[in-house]
């Protein structure tokens, strides 16, 4: 199934909860695939089945340039995955069966998430960024992203990513104006943050410091383990389905 977004597809996939029943009425929960990724991916999958184990309804989706949606890789942008963002909150806010409306994000993506949630903290209840890479901005900032050093104020026409990919410097140029910061303090709901300790891409110093700054926030560090969760992903899974089942109870 695909979501439009301005006439760009974004591949996009429901998954009821177990034991839903037609006509009834779920929280959903969208869940966002990081830089490279899609949401086929095995820790994407596993948020997915966490939360639908629960008693939420999950919307995956991949985003601009990236699984099989519209869109080169190299054109993507942070600006091109925060509009995606608002327009999959949008469609899912509209779907006949939602209650509340949770982000989960992966990296990239929950960077995005946190992005989106600061925009629309009125209608987003609350939010999962794991491993967020709430350090790209920085990063573009100083010169330095993909293990590559270039000149901030003179930005390469073209980057290489990793996996043969290239990107356009316009990415970077993006980047360069956001501030994550903000967007942790404009949002008060409730956030669950994991993050690896022997994250090889993003420091989980990050994870720490979203979680110190968010007003509302549980981190979850996850030892030994990576930027994908190759390790431990039952630790992740087992801290997203106990905090989802308490902010279920809350309310
Ligand atoms: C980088 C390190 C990590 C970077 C992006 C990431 C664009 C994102 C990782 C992910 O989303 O999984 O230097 O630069």
């Amino acid at each position: 199934m695909y979501i439009m977004d301005d006439g760009i597809r974004l591949n996009a996939k429901i998954d009821m909860p177990s034991g839903w029943q037609e006509g009834t009425k779920v929280p959903l929960v969208i869940i966002i695939h990081g830089f490279t990724g899609h949401m086929e991916e095995r820790h994407i999958i596993a948020a997915a089945d966490a939360l639908n184990q629960v008693g939420c309804a999950t919307l995956r989706v991949d985003m601009y340039g990236h699984g099989h949606s519209d869109g080169e890789f190299r054109n993507h942008t942070l600006y091109k995955w925060l509009t995606n963002a608002l327009t999959v909150i949008d469609y899912g806010r509209s779907l006949d069966f939602v209650t509340d409306t949770y982000l989960c994000g992966h990296s990239q993506g929950g960077m995005t998430i946190m992005l989106a949630a600061a925009l629309k903290h009125d209608v987003i209840k609350g939010i999962i960024p794991m491993s967020p890479a709430w350090m790209i901005p920085e990063g573009a900032r100083a010169g330095t992203l993909l293990g590559e050093n270039f000149d901030p104020d003179h930005v390469p026409e073209e980057l290489s990513a990793w996996n043969g990919l290239t990107l356009k410097g316009n990415y970077v140029r993006v980047a360069q104006t956001i501030h994550v910061e903000e967007a942790i303090d404009r949002y008060t709901g409730p956030v669950l943050i994991t993050h690896g300790d022997e994250d090889e891409a993003v420091p989980v110093s990050y994870g720490i410091e979203a979680a110190r700054r968010y007003q509302n926030a549980e981190l979850k560090l996850i030892p030994g383990d990576d930027h994908c969760y190759d390790k431990h992903l039952e630790m992740v899974t087992d801290a997203i389905r106990d905090w989802m089942t308490r902010q279920l109870r809350s309310c």
